[in-house]
C-alpha cells in the first residue's frame, strides 16, 4: 500500500501566490520573478510532502489561477476570441482568466459543492485540441530535479467537457480522448510512472450514455500503447454505476471518497473482483477541518483492504479546499486546535493511517479525544430549538404584508436600491490594516467607518436612491464579519483557502452551539438610519450562506446547527426591527452552491435551508419588509425553494449577464412577490449605457407587473470603485425615473 494525497493548497502559507500574481498583473514585477516564486511554492509543497514522508506526491497541483484553465491549456482549447490577441502563453492564459478590454473572461463558477470557483472551458465543433504536455513534463522534471518523483495531475477528460459549455461539448470526447492519449505518451516518454485524472463529475447523477462514454474513454487510455500507469481520481460523493464501468476498463488506479460518499463502499463490494486495480481509499476529509478519527478510518480502511488486493490511503479530494497549516494559528482556543486538522496535519495523518494503523492496528494510535468542553454547549440554545413549532416558521400572509407595509414605506412604483455594500476604498483598508497593527485604536477605527458610512447615505440622498444602505464599511467578508460575533464560531489569522484565482477567504469554523451575545448589525444600522429620513436596509447573511462559508461541525446534524444560527439572526431581526430599520436584507449567495450533486439528497436540504431561513426571518412584524439577495445564474434547480421562502417579501437577482431569464423561471412558477433583477453587471467595471439599462428594465417591466419590481444592480458594489458607481446608479435611477413615467 501507499499512502497519497490527491492535492495540495498552492497560494502558499502567507499567500505568497496571490502577492507575486497581483505585482504581475500590476506591472510591478516580470514573468521571470513571477515564475520564479511559482517554482518556489511548488518546491516548498514537493519538501513538505517528502518529509512528511508520503509515498507517493502529486505534481501540476500547482496553478497560477485555475487547474481547470490549466488542464483547458494542456488540450489546446484556447478559444479562438483570446488565441487571437497574438499574447505571450502567460499573458493569454490570464487574459482568459480575467478579460482584457476588448474580450470578457471565461465564466467563472462553482467547482461542485465547495467555494472555490472555475474558469469555464468553452468548446464547440470547432475546437481543435492538441496536446501540450509541456507544463507538467517541466514540473515532473522541476520535481525530479530535487530528488522527488511525482504524479501529474490533469482534470480527467470526461469531467472536463461535463464542465465546458458550448454548442455540444461532450459530443467531442473522442477527439479529446485523442489529445489526451498523445499527451499520455509524452509523459511517458518523460519518464513519469503515474498520472492521476480527475473524474469528480461522475458522483454527480449522469446518464446511461455518458456513463458508456466515460467506460469508452478509459478504455482507450488503457489502450494506449506507451503510457504511465493511469489513476482516476472521483471525489465530493459516491459513484453510481460509474464505479463497475471503471473498474471494468484497464486503468490501475481508482480513488474513491470515502467521507463524502461512505456509500462508495458498498458499491465496491457489489463489483465483484478487483482484479490488479489498486483501490485508492479516501479516508482523510479533505474537505473540513477536523481531525480525523483515525480508530473509525481504520475500520473503513480494513473493509477496503478485504475486498482489494491493491489499496492505497489518502484525502477525500484535493486539500485545496482547506487552510495550509494549523501551526500558524497560536491564537486559537488549544481545546479547539487539538481538534483541528489543517492541509499539513492531514498529510501527517494520511501517512499515520497507512504507514502506522493499517499495519499495525490501534495501539500505535494517538490517544483518542476528550469530549468537548462542555462550555461549548448551551443548553438555553438546546432547550429554545427543542421548543420550536411550525409557526415560529411562519409569518402572516403576503398580499397583508405587502399592504402594510406599502402603507408604512410609501415607495414609489420601482423602488431603485442596492444590494448592500459599497465600494471598501484605499483609505478603509488602511484604517483596518492600522487598526491590526495597533497604531489605530477602536474608537478612531470606529470614527473613520462612521464618516464613511455618513458619506454613503449623503451619496444615495444625492442620486436619489429610495431604499438606502449603510454600505458596510466596517466588513471584510461578510460571513468572517458574523462569525467573530457569535459564540461557537472561531475565526483564524491565516487560514486562507482559495476561493477563485488570486482571492481567497478565510473560513470561519463551527464548533460549538451558536448564540449571539450582543447585537451584531444594529449600532451601524441604526446610526445610518438616524442620518436619513429615507428607509434605511438593515443587512444580515443567512444561516445558509454563513455555514456554505464556514467550516462546519459534523457531529449534529447540519440542520440544527443552521437553526441554532437562525436563531441567532431572528434575534438581530427583532433587534434592528425595534431599533427603527423598516427593511431588512437576508442574503443567501450559497443557497445554490450547498446543493446536493445528487437529486435524490436535494429536497432533504432544501427543506432543512428553506426551514432555517424561515425561521431567522419570520419572527418580524407584517410591516417590516424582508429581502434576500442571491448570486449566480443558475437558479433552475432552486427556484421552487425561492417560492417557498415564505418570510420573503423581495428578492434581488443576479440577471444582467442572462439577461433576464430568470423572470422567466420565477413566472413559471407563478411567483407573486417582489422582486429585482439587477439591470447592471456590477463584476465589470463597465458603466452600462443609459439604454442598456432602459432595456433591461423594459424586459422585466414585461415579464413581472411594476408594482412588484425593484430596480437595482446586480450585486454587491465593494470590488467596484467610485467613480463607476456614481455613473452607474445615474443612469440606473434615470431609468428607473423614464420607465415609470411611460
Ligand atoms: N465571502 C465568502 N465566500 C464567497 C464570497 C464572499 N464565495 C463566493 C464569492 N463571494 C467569492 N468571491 C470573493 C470575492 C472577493 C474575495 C474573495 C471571494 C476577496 N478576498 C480578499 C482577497 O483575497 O484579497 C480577502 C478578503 C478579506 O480580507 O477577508 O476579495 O464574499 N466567504
Ligand atoms: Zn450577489
Amino acid at each position: 500500500g501507499q499512502s497519497t494525497v490527491l492535492g495540495y493548497p498552492r497560494i502558499g502559507g502567507n499567500r505568497e501566490l496571490k502577492k507575486a500574481v497581483e505585482s504581475y498583473w500590476a506591472g510591478k514585477i516580470d514573468a521571470a520573478t513571477l515564475e520564479n516564486t511559482a517554482a518556489g511554492l511548488r518546491a516548498e509543497v514537493w519538501r513538505t510532502l517528502r518529509n512528511a514522508r508520503l509515498d507517493a506526491i502529486p505534481s501540476s497541483t500547482f496553478s497560477y489561477y485555475d487547474h481547470v484553465l490549466d488542464t483547458a491549456v494542456a488540450v489546446g482549447a484556447i478559444p479562438q476570441r483570446f488565441a487571437r490577441l497574438g499574447l505571450p502563453p502567460l499573458d493569454t492564459y490570464f487574459a482568459m482568466a480575467r478579460g482584457v478590454d476588448a474580450e470578457p473572461a471565461l465564466e467563472l463558477t462553482k467547482w461542485f459543492d465547495t467555494n472555490y470557483h472555475y474558469l469555464v472551458p468553452e468548446i464547440d465543433a470547432d475546437t481543435t485540441f492538441t496536446a501540450n504536455p509541456a507544463n507538467a513534463i517541466s514540473e515532473y522534471a522541476e520535481a525530479q530535479t530535487l530528488g522527488i518523483t511525482t504524479r501529474p495531475v490533469l482534470v480527467g477528460p470526461a469531467t472536463f467537457l461535463l464542465l465546458a459549455k458550448g454548442a455540444d461539448p461532450f459530443a467531442r470526447l473522442e477527439d479529446l480522448v485523442a489529445a489526451y492519449a498523445r499527451i499520455l505518451t509524452a509523459l511517458a516518454e518523460a519518464g513519469v510512472a503515474w498520472v492521476q485524472l480527475d473524474e469528480p463529475a461522475y458522483v454527480a447523477d449522469r446518464t446511461p450514455d455518458e456513463i458508456k462514454a466515460l467506460h469508452r474513454a478509459y478504455t482507450a487510455l488503457g489502450e494506449v500503447e506507451h503510457r504511465p500507469r493511469i489513476f482516476v481520481a472521483t471525489y465530493f460523493g459516491e459513484l453510481g454505476d460509474a464505479l463497475p464501468a471503471l473498474l471494468d476498463t484497464p486503468i490501475e488506479a481508482l480513488g474513491l471518497d470515502l467521507v463524502a460518499g461512505p456509500g462508495n463502499l458498498s458499491r465496491l463490494a457489489a463489483a465483484g473482483p478487483l482484479g490488479g486495480t489498486t483501490i485508492v481509499a479516501g479516508l482523510i476529509d479533505g474537505h473540513n477541518i477536523w481531525r480525523t478519527d483515525l480508530r473509525a478510518a481504520i475500520v473503513t480502511g480494513a473493509t477496503v483492504t478485504a475486498l482489494a488486493d491493491h489499496v492505497a490511503v489518502s484525502t477525500s479530494c484535493s486539500l485545496l479546499h482547506v487552510p495550509v497549516d494549523l501551526s500558524a494559528e497560536t491564537k486559537l482556543d488549544p481545546a479547539l486546535s487539538a481538534r483541528l486538522a489543517f492541509a499539513r496535519q492531514k498529510v501527517d495523518e494520511v501517512v499515520l493511517l497507512l504507514g502506522r494503523a493499517l499495519r499495525d492496528g490501534t495501539a500505535s494510535l494517538p490517544e483518542p479525544l476528550p469530549p468537548a468542553p462542555a462550555a461549548w454547549r448551551r443548553d438555553d440554545v438546546r432547550a429554545r430549538l427543542a421548543a420550536l413549532t411550525p409557526a415560529d416558521r411562519q409569518r402572516g400572509s403576503y398580499p397583508a404584508r405587502a399592504e402594510a407595509q406599502q402603507a408604512r414605506l410609501n415607495l414609489p412604483e420601482l423602488p431603485t436600491t442596492t444590494i448592500g455594500s459599497f465600494p471598501q476604498t484605499a483609505e478603509l483598508r488602511r484604517a483596518r490594516a492600522q487598526r491590526r497593527a495597533g497604531t489605530l485604536d477602536e474608537a478612531g477605527c470606529e470614527a473613520r467607518m462612521r464618516a464613511e458610512v455618513e458619506h454613503v447615505i449623503r451619496l444615495q440622498e444625492r442620486l436619489g436612491l429610495d431604499v438606502l444602505v449603510h454600505g458596510e464599511p466596517e466588513r471584510n467578508d461578510m460571513v468572517q464579519y458574523f462569525g467573530d460575533q457569535l459564540n461557537g464560531f472561531a475565526t483564524t489569522e491565516f487560514g486562507w483557502v482559495q476561493s477563485y484565482g488570486s482571492r481567497c477567504v478565510r473560513p470561519p469554523i463551527v464548533y460549538g452551539d451558536v448564540a449571539r451575545p450582543a447585537p451584531m448589525t444594529v449600532p451601524w444600522s441604526s446610526y445610518a438610519q438616524s442620518l436619513t429620513g429615507k428607509p434605511v436596509k438593515g443587512m444580515l447573511t443567512g444561516p445558509v450562506t454563513i455555514l456554505a462559508w464556514s467550516f462546519v461541525r459534523t457531529d449534529q446534524p447540519r440542520a440544527d446547527t443552521a437553526d441554532q444560527v437562525a436563531l441567532a439572526l431572528r434575534d438581530e431581526c427583532q433587534d434592528l426591527q425595534t431599533a427603527g430599520i423598516r427593511v431588512i436584507q437576508v442574503d443567501e449567495p450559497a443557497l445554490r452552491e450547498t446543493l446536493p450533486l445528487r437529486k435524490a439528497d436535494q429536497k432533504a436540504y432544501l427543506d432543512w435551508a428553506v426551514g432555517a431561513f424561515r425561521l431567522a426571518t419570520s419572527g418580524v412584524a407584517d410591516d417590516t419588509q424582508i429581502h434576500t439577495h442571491l448570486c449566480y445564474s443558475e437558479f433552475g434547480e432552486v427556484i421552487t425553494a425561492i417560492d417557498a421562502l415564505d418570510a420573503l417579501d423581495v428578492t434581488s437577482i443576479e440577471a444582467s449577464r442572462s439577461k433576464m431569464e430568470v423572470l422567466d423561471d420565477l413566472a413559471g412558477i407563478g411567483y407573486r412577490r417582489g422582486v429585482g433583477p439587477g439591470v447592471w453587471d456590477i463584476h465589470s467595471p463597465r458603466v452600462p449605457s443609459h439604454d442598456e439599462v432602459i432595456d433591461a428594465l423594459r424586459r422585466a417591466v414585461a415579464a413581472v407587473p411594476a408594482r412588484r419590481l425593484w430596480v437595482n444592480p446586480d450585486c454587491g458594489l465593494k470590488t467596484r470603485g467610485y467613480p463607476e458607481v456614481e455613473a452607474s446608479l445615474k443612469r440606473l435611477i434615470a431609468a428607473a425615473a423614464a420607465v415609470r413615467g411611460n
